[in-house]
């Protein structure tokens, strides 16, 4: 499964960096890829192990926002 998630609250290439480690660690994620241009996360995960609410909490857990 594959999500793209549009993120609030990056500034520069430090966050989008924290970021995708943030959300690579997460068990369940295959590939995180952060893009700070285009504000957007794009997360490759198995859906057995991680959902989208889970995902979400990754990215509030590193302070940021992820826009609906
Ligand atoms: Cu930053």
């Amino acid at each position: 499964m594959t999500a793209t998630m549009k993120i609030s609250g990056m500034h520069c290439a430090g966050c989008s960096a924290n970021l995708q480690r943030a959300l690579g660690r997460q068990k369940g994620v295959k590939t995180a890829s952060v893009d700070l241009d285009s504000a957007t996360a794009r997360v490759e995960y198995d859906e057995a192990i991680i959902d989208l609410a889970g995902l979400k909490k990754a990215v509030e857990s590193v302070g940021y926002d992820v826009v609906d």
